[in-house]
């Protein structure tokens, strides 16, 4: 296995859109191996690589990592994004697992069978349910635990940004998470990845949800 990072997806966010910003900020470099076709997710199958027969998968320090929340927390503690001490690891922890559940929402925009409800339903998720707690927390801190910069603080960008490519006008009434993401922005890695050229993915189109469905056998809408 070779030294370098390998992350095994497809061409497109879905659930390995989280650990492409955190390996940035991290500032490892990483390659990609896309899965376009049925063979190559059903190479990964024979070969072992998938532990429950599911991606993301990511080759790091001679493993083969498998569940998007355990990779993301293995690249948080190696690379000082997870905190100082329990407290704050579960602090960051609560606020991740929040922003990846509303995120999971998003993702699944292209897959269900009412997209508009969807819709809808993350907009009102968003303003009443997330962002009012972020807002909260960003009063006074630069970040949201501990004084320094974690994976959440990734997350809570990610998120946002995110939420204002469906509602540009979404943080009108969240002025601390505003100034937030400007700060955030800023951090060099960031701003180098969201220029155009980087390794962060579109929003998804039709030949991501295709290749998703084709690859796994998937019929519309899902569960
Ligand atoms: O978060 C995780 O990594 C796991 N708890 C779930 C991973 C997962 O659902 N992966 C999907 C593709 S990514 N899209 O949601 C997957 O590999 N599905 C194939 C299957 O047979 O379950």
């Amino acid at each position: 296995m070779s030294g370098k990072v390998i992350l095994h997806y497809f061409n497109g966010r879905g659930k390995m859109e989280s650990i492409r910003w955190l390996l940035t900020v991290a500032g490892v470099e990483f390659d990609e191996q896309y899965i376009t076709t049925r063979e190559q997710y059903e190479k990964l199958l024979s070969d072992g690589s998938l532990m429950f027969q599911q991606v993301p998968m990511v080759e790091i320090d001679d493993m083969k990592l498998i569940q998007t929340k355990a990779i993301f927390k293995y690249i948080a503690e190696k690379y000082n994004l997870h905190g100082k001490d329990l407290k704050d690891r579960v602090m960051i922890d609560m606020y991740s697992e929040g922003l990846m559940d509303h995120m999971e929402m998003i993702m699944k925009l292209p897959f269900v069978s009412d997209p508009k409800s969807q819709l809808d339903s993350i907009q009102s998720k968003a303003k009443e349910r997330y962002l009012p707690v972020f807002e909260k927390a960003l009063g006074a801190p630069v970040y949201l635990v501990g004084g320094k910069l974690s994976c959440a603080d990734v997350l809570l960008l990610e998120c946002t940004l995110m939420l204002e490519e469906k509602f540009p006008a979404i943080l009108a009434d969240f002025p601390n998470i505003k100034s937030f993401q400007g700060r955030m922005t800023q951090i060099p890695s960031i701003a180098k990845f969201l220029q155009p050229g980087s390794k962060r993915k579109p929003q998804p189109d039709e030949v991501y949800s295709k290749t998703v469905m084709e690859v796994f056998k998937f019929t519309l809408p899902l569960p």
